[in-house]
Formats: C-alpha cells, structure tokens, sequence
C-alpha cells in the first residue's frame, strides 16, 4: 500500500519539490498551504502523471483553529500520515534589532515556530497510537548559525533545531523518527522574493552564485525518509559549493551548473 506524507507549505519552492519527488516515487501526498488554487494545481498535476492519491488542505499554519480543523478531516478520512514534513515558513525582512519590524517578527516567530507546534502537537499523537512515523523539520543554516540583520529569522531556526531535538528526545522510544534538513541558500523558491515583500529587485540573491535548488533539497528529503526503519537521520546540514557558511559566499558569479 502506497504511504502518505504531509507536506506544509507545498504551493512553492522546498514543499512543491518535495511533494513532486514523493509523488513520483508513488508516495501519496497531502499538501498543504494558504493559496488554494496553487494547491488544485499541483495536484492535478501530480494524480494525473503518478497515478497516486492526492488531499489538498487550505490553512494557515498560523491559525490554530484553522490547523485542527485540517487534521480532523484527515481524521475522519481514516488516512493515516506516514511522514511529516514540516516545511511551511520563511523569512521576513532583513533588519537589525534595533531598526527591525515587530510585524515581520512576529510573522516568522508564528509560522516558524508556533506552526510547527501546532500541527506537530496533532499528528504525532496519531503516529504514537499506531507506534510508527518520521517527523522532518525543515531548518537551515541560520539554524546552526546567526549573520548581521538576520537575527529573528536565524532565532526561529535555532528554535527550529532546537524542537527537532525535543521531539526525538520525547519520542525516540516510541517508534517514531525525528530529523531535521539545514539547508543554506535555495533557489526555485519565493523565499527571497517573500523576504522582501515581493521586491523583484532585491529578491535577486543568487545572480552571482548559484545557490542549491529546490530539486536537491527534495532529493535529500526523500533519502532521509526512506531509510530502513533502524535508522534516524538526525540533521543533513547542506549548502551549495559555493557556500561555506551563511556569511562565506563565493560572489564571483555563478559556477559549476551541469
Ligand atoms: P517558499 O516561499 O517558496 O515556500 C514557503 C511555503 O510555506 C509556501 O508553500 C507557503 O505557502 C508556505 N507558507 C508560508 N507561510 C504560511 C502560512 N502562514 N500558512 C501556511 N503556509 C505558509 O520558500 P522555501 O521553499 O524556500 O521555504 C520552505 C522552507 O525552507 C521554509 O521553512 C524556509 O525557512 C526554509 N529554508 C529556505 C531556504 C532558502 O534559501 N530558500 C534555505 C533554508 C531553509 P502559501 O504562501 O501558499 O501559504
Ligand atoms: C534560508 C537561508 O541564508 O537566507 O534559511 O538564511 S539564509
């Protein structure tokens, strides 16, 4: 029987990837965000080249009324999670403490941190009571390390790998997986473009160094998921050649593309 993974935050760039690379290897999916119409999208696509099954649902992560909602129709539909990936988030702004928007900050602490706790708090339980399931957070470099002006979004990160922690600690005897992808900068994504408020300008990041794409990032998703029951990949920390850290990149155009 084909098994299920939710992905959050599947309309565009990691999640999307994500939820193509699972789909063709006969996962079925349920993915997830607030653009529904990207959603619908997405899935014909996916049902109509992969033959596999495919739920949409509409929320934002942020609302907690609106996340129970979701996981209770998944409830009612007897399908059972295999996989979660906890995927939607992002940054906003790229501003000191001290000049930062309280909006923007709170924007990513929401969707960051207290989305991933909203839905981990229910599906994990139904992993628990059938003793099976991989829970995967998507942190990133800026989980493992802080750079100038990005303070609140490395925060949430930390926050992020600091949650993977927790919840292999709480559930490591229970049957269930928990592991973390850190990615440094991905491009086929909207993160850029989401960071600064859909500014095209600013939002071209990677026209001199080219960046890790969506692709690899879903690959690397998939490989961690689908390792034998016994093994527990704890964190994938993985940047672009031309990327040795979140400060140390490797400006002098982009190199090394097939
Ligand atoms: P995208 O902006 O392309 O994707 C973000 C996804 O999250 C979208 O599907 C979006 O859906 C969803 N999302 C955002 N806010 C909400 C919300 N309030 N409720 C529900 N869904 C939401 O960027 P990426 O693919 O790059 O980002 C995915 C993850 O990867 C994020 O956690 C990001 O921090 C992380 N990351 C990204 C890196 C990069 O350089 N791109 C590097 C390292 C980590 P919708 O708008 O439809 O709601
Ligand atoms: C995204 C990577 O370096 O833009 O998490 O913070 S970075």
């Amino acid at each position: 029987m084909n098994k299920t993974i939710l992905i959050t935050g599947a309309t565009s760039g990691i999640g999307k990837a994500t939820a193509i690379e699972f789909a063709k290897n006969q996962f079925n999916v349920i993915i997830t965000g607030r653009r529904e119409e990207k959603l619908d999208e997405l899935k014909s696509e996916l049902e109509s080249k992969y033959n596999i099954k495919v739920i949409t649902l509409t929320f934002d992560i942020r609302n907690k009324e609106e996340v129970e909602l979701a996981i209770e129709s998944i409830k009612n539909k007897n399908i059972t999670i295999d996989i979660l990936l906890n995927n939607a988030g992002g940054a906003k702004g790229l501003s000191s403490i001290q000049e930062g928007s309280i909006d923007h900050w709170e924007t990513m602490i929401d969707t960051n941190i207290k989305g991933i706790l909203y839905i981990t708090r229910l599906v994990a339980p139904l992993m628990i009571d059938k003793g099976e399931g991989h829970i995967i957070n998507i942190c990133s470099t800026a989980g493992h390390e802080v750079y100038p002006n990005g303070g609140v979004y490395c925060a949430t990160k930390h926050a992020v790998d600091a949650l993977t922690k927790g919840m292999r600690y709480d559930m490591y005897k229970l049957g269930i997986r928990v592991s973390q992808v850190s990615p440094g900068m991905v491009e086929e994504t909207e993160f850029a473009l989401n960071r600064f408020d859909g500014d095209k300008e600013k939002a071209k990041i990677y026209e001199d160094v080219t960046p890790l794409k969506s692709s690899d990032v879903a690959e690397i998703i998939y490989f961690v998921a689908t390792r034998p029951r016994y093994v527990n990949i704890q964190d994938v920390l993985v940047m672009g050649t031309q990327q040795a850290s979140g400060m140390l990149v490797d400006r002098s155009g982009r190199k090394y593309e097939a």
